[in-house]
């Protein structure tokens, strides 16, 4: 056998020869059934992507044959390994696993039906299609950060729960792709740092990417890279089971993550296309297709495998079946099976709901004008202790984002036992590793930023949409409100970004009751994630009535027009005082206007057109909020007049700034006059 950096050199074609000269090993004959599915699902769909499921197909079936932990009678069980495709874009080979393996819901019509509408093996592997699809991944380098979060959730959990319950692995397959991507830069690093002995990435190392050789655009050394971060590395020739067995194994016994990357040939068996770009992402074609058969020796007919091969593959579905009746044992008798089933199942703690009435009942009778970032902090306050399965972080603006509280003790390297996670500044990394925890199950994870750096985690938002997770994020100093710091950290455009985003809710509370009632929500919702723009300047209080969760109604009358409406003023967050100030001075002058605020539009477009027309009026409309206006037509209707940003921020006190760019009550009185008159 040729060293690996021998092979490194070889001519992909010459490699390929070499490997496929002689009988073929049974753990060969099992890669190859992969390869075969693989084969002849994407020239079914004339779509979708053999290079990868060719070129790993030989480390997958050491991993899912002899390491990963799992039974395929029951792929949700909690102390199951999780196993993440980062690289999405080689599906079949998950869904191939799957179908091999046993799982129920992925019979060969499914295979048959790769990338056609309904079928759960889609483009890209879909949480929620198929349960044992742990995440959604596509965006490359995005599933190797959920990963981290997995891991992450499994070291907290097991802290927690203790080894007996919570006790697995997590395994990522991922590419050039997701190691170019910056995320994977910032998720390792973390995860290096953290010592997250329990992750193994396979690198699915075979120099190829859509445009042709990695060394087009990179010439990182990958194990170092890895090994500076604080990772066990190792190099394997990825067509050689005993040598990727070995690796596995010794991961297995690392106390760092590992990295080991898979020297692959990228479309493996593809007599001529092998080792090239053109088997990345388009089927291969009828004659290259059999040429790939033959040179497997695979001649069994398509979308069929040999009863013995598929035998195999059967028994390594049903390996884990012993450790999950141990498992499902020891919980029945242990003592904190109730609290592990509680916070698996979502299901948030009796009890949780008082402490927030007692908070709420506070900030009715003391009337604090705080920003809202502090009343979100005196949420925490109650809620923390209220709610062990909460756990916070933030990317590196704790201070700023207020979003660490008393008895929230930080995890550090090699101890999960605390509930707070400095994520450094890695946006990306913090938001995808947010998603894994909350797939992981057992834990509500909040983070802290700044609104303006959501575009840093915007993709990983957009994944726990889709993916409907509950995650929240506390995303401060959400506005030009912020004052001295600028155009570069004062949001404009970001609250109309977030809000395009299906299925997210974009909260905007105007005071500390509206604080706590849209993190009221947020902790009640669990199917998406829900996102907190908070001031960073004081608000005065506006609501002192506790009986309703208003905010529930995403737009609500606060105050309504003494007299027939003249105006409505539609504001959110720290305009809405604004507004509020509008009213009085045109009262005094007897012009009636109504006051709307309106925290959450995503809640307020479900609410019915009865509610929606109540609240809106028929008066004009005059919209408020310190931040471009795009999208306010959708409430303001045509004739609507809206008063906020149009371009950037500037540098200067915050106060200064209100009145530099027309955002006063001053300036609303002016609007409504002149639609009045
Ligand atoms: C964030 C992101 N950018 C771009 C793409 C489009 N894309 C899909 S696969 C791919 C190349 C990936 O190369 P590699 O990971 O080496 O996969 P291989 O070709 O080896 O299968 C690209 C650019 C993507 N899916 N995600
Ligand atoms: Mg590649």
């Amino acid at each position: 056998m040729a060293s690996i950096d021998a092979v490194a050199d070889t001519n992909a074609l010459d490699r390929q020869a070499a490997l496929l000269a002689g009988p073929t090993s049974p753990d060969r004959c099992m890669a190859n059934a992969i390869r075969a599915l693989t084969i002849d699902a994407v020239e079914r769909a004339n779509s979708g992507h053999p290079g990868l499921p060719l070129g790993m197909a030989d480390v997958a079936t050491a991993l899912w044959t002899r390491f990963l932990k799992f039974d395929a009678a029951d792929p949700r069980w909690p102390d199951r390994d999780r196993f993440v495709l980062s690289a999405g874009h080689g599906s079949m080979l998950l869904y191939s696993l799957l179908h091999l393996t046993g799982h129920a819901g992925m019979g060969i019509e499914e295979l048959r039906n790769f990338r056609q509408l309904h079928s759960p093996a889609a483009g890209h592997p879909e949480y929620g299609e198929h349960p044992a699809i742990e995440t959604t991944t596509g965006p490359l380098g995005q599933g190797l950060a959920t990963a981290v979060g997995m891991a992450l959730a499994e070291r907290m959990m097991a802290a927690r729960f203790g080894k007996s319950l919570v006790d697995h692995r997590t395994w990522v397959i991922a590419g050039d792709g997701c190691l170019m991507e910056g995320i994977s830069h910032e998720a390792a690093s973390l995860a290096g740092h953290l010592r997250l002995e329990k992750l193994t990435v396979l690198y699915d190392d075979n120099a190829i990417t859509i445009d042709g050789g990695t060394d087009l655009a990179c010439s990182d050394d990958a194990l170092r890279r890895f090994a500076a971060y604080g990772w066990a590395v190792k190099r394997v020739d990825g067509h050689d089971p005993a040598a990727i067995a070995a690796a596995l194994s010794a991961a297995t016994r690392s106390r760092k993550p590992t990295l080991i990357a898979c020297r692959t040939i990228i479309g493996f068996g593809a007599p001529h296309k092998a080792g090239t770009a053109a088997t990345h992402g388009s089927a291969l074609g009828a004659a290259e297709a059999a040429g790939a058969k033959l040179a497997l020796g695979w001649d069994a007919p398509p979308f069929t495998v040999p009863e013995d091969i598929a035998e195999g593959w059967r028994r390594a579905g049903s390996r884990g079946a012993a450790a999950r009746r141990s498992w499902l044992k020891r919980a029945a008798r242990h003592p904190l099976r109730p609290e592990l089933e509680r916070v698996l199942a979502g299901k948030l703690p009796d009890g949780w709901h008082a402490a927030m009435a007692t908070l709420k009942a506070q900030f009715a009778e003391t009337k604090p004008k705080l920003a809202t970032r502090q009343s979100s902090q005196k949420v925490l306050e109650a809620l923390v202790p209220a709610i062990p399965e909460l756990v916070g972080g933030s990317a590196d603006l704790t201070g700023s984002n207020l979003t660490q509280v008393a008895n929230m003790p930080a995890v550090t390297p090699g101890n999960f036992a605390g509930r707070y996670i400095h994520w450094g500044i890695r946006e990306h990394a913090m938001g995808a590793a947010m998603n894994g925890m909350a797939l992981h199950g057992g834990l509500i994870p909040y983070s802290g930023g700044f609104l303006v750096f959501s575009d840093y985690m915007r993709p990983a938002i957009r994944l726990a949409a889709l993916m409907r997770l509950r995650v929240i994020h506390v995303l401060t100093h959400d506005s030009i409100g912020l004052g001295e710091d600028g155009p570069t950290h004062q949001p404009v455009e970001h609250l109309a970004a977030l809000r395009a985003i299906p299925n997210t809710y974009v909260f905007r509370p105007a005071d500390a009751m509206e604080t706590a009632e849209c993190w009221e929500i947020a902790l009640r919702r669990n199917d998406g994630p829900s996102l907190l723009a908070l001031t960073r300047q004081a608000t005065p209080p506006l609501r002192t009535d506790t009986a309703e969760n208003r905010c529930a109604r995403g737009g609500y009358v606060l105050a309504e027009a003494d007299g027939a409406r003249r105006a409505t003023l539609i504001a959110s967050g720290s305009e809405l005082g604004l507004a509020m100030a509008a009213r009085d001075a045109l009262a005094a002058e007897g012009i009636a206007v109504a006051v709307v605020s309106l925290p959450c539009w995503e809640l307020f477009a479900l609410q019915d057109e009865a509610w929606r027309s109540g609240v809106l009026g028929s008066a004009p409309r005059i919209g408020i909020e310190a931040a471009g206006g795009f999208g306010w037509e959708r409430w303001l209707g045509n004739d609507g007049c809206f008063i906020g940003m149009s371009g950037f921020g500037a540098s200067a006190p915050a106060e200064q700034l209100y009145k530099h760019f027309g955002i006063t009550s001053d300036a609303i009185c002016a609007a409504v006059r002149k639609r009045v008159a």
